[in-house]
């Protein structure tokens, strides 16, 4: 595999845009190649973010390009797709989404690339399968989003209930990343005490039944930012920058994406959100957490769901 730090980003939509500029924000990659089909957005794009060059961390390489450009990636992220309107699940967008990454992800392969795929379109656990079956590459070197962005949503949302800072929120959202999803709270901790001993210490400010409504708030947020302003696009962004880090510095971090499950969970076959450790190889290893009954049937219920719905595509 080809150690150029270079990130071939297809799709410079809202999530591609902000993706971008985190990344450069960030100083994470040594070389950046935007991508899409409307070539003046990502020309335009490139022109914008090489003028802030300057006000960087370390200087980066930035143009607009080609599927051709993939050929020495080390990563290629991809965000293009149709968007979630209101009132649609993300499921829904599957049949548009699946014909674009067939032209996409074989385009990348016609390149000879030969490194790792980010998936982030929706419903990004069926299109990371999608992906790797294009791609003919290793179940391991596919990642999707997943529940990265759930889990971050669930510790800020924690942080701010506990009054506790989010990096000292540990909790994870794992399955389908939509509205099968489920918290994993027997194993959510806060400041190194379970949450649920922290509501224990604690009966005068805390109540059980309040987690819940916080999981509620955390499934529906891309709902109430759509309302609001159309799309959800930084939160997102954030955290692929995060997951390339993870990547391109082999950091063996633990995050909740979408890995291929093969057994773990009990489940076969399909890409879904669970904690893994990724580094420069990919997924290194699903996490397979010591789940209690509940969470281990709503964990199976999301795995049903995602199979049902990608089977009619597959075959
Ligand atoms: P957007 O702003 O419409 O951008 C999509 C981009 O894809 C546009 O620039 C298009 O021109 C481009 N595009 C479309 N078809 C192709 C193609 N065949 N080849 C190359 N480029 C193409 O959408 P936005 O950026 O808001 O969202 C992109 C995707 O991310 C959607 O599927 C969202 O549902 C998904 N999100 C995923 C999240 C996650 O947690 N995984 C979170 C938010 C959005």
């Amino acid at each position: 595999m080809d150690h150029v730090n270079r990130v071939a980003l297809i799709g410079t939509g809202a999530v591609g845009s902000s993706y971008a500029f985190a990344l450069l924000n960030q100083g994470v990659a040594d070389e950046l190649v935007m991508i899409d089909v409307n070539k003046r957005k990502s020309e335009g794009d490139a022109m914008d973010l090489n003028h802030g060059l300057a006000f960087t961390p370390a200087n980066k390489k930035i143009w607009f390009g080609n599927y051709e450009d993939c050929e020495d990636a080390a990563l290629v992220v991809i965000t293009a797709g149709v968007n979630q309107k209101p009132g649609e699940t993300r499921l829904d967008l599957l049949e548009k989404n699946t014909a674009i990454y067939k032209t996409i992800v074989e385009s990348v392969m016609a390149s000879g690339f030969d490194g790792l795929f980010i998936v982030a379109t929706n419903p990004v656990d069926i299109l990371s399968y999608m992906t790797w079956e294009f791609s003919g590459l290793p179940a391991h070197r596919v990642i999707g989003s997943g529940t990265i962005l759930d889990t971050a949503r669930l510790r800020f949302k924690l942080s701010e209930y506990f009054g506790i800072d989010t990096r000292n929120v540990h909790a994870y959202i794992i399955g389908e990343h939509g509205d099968s999803e489920l918290p994993v709270w027997s194993h959510a901790n806060v400041a190194g005490r379970s949450v649920f001993d922290r509501v224990h210490d604690h009966p005068d400010q805390y109540n059980v039944k309040d987690l819940e409504g916080i999981f509620d708030l955390v499934k529906d947020a891309a709902y109430h930012i759509i309302e609001r302003k159309g799309a959800t696009h930084y939160g997102i962004a954030m955290g692929l920058v995060r997951l390339t880090k993870a990547i391109l510095h082999n950091e063996h971090a633990v995050l909740t994406v979408s890995a291929y499950v093969h057994g773990q969970y009990a489940v076969d076959d399909l890409y879904i959100g669970v904690p893994a450790i990724v580094n420069r190889e990919g997924i290194k290893e699903v996490i397979e957490l010591d789940l209690d009954p509940n969470e281990s049937e709503k964990f199976r219920e999301s795995a049903a769901l995602l199979k049902n719905t990608m089977d009619p595509v597959l075959h």
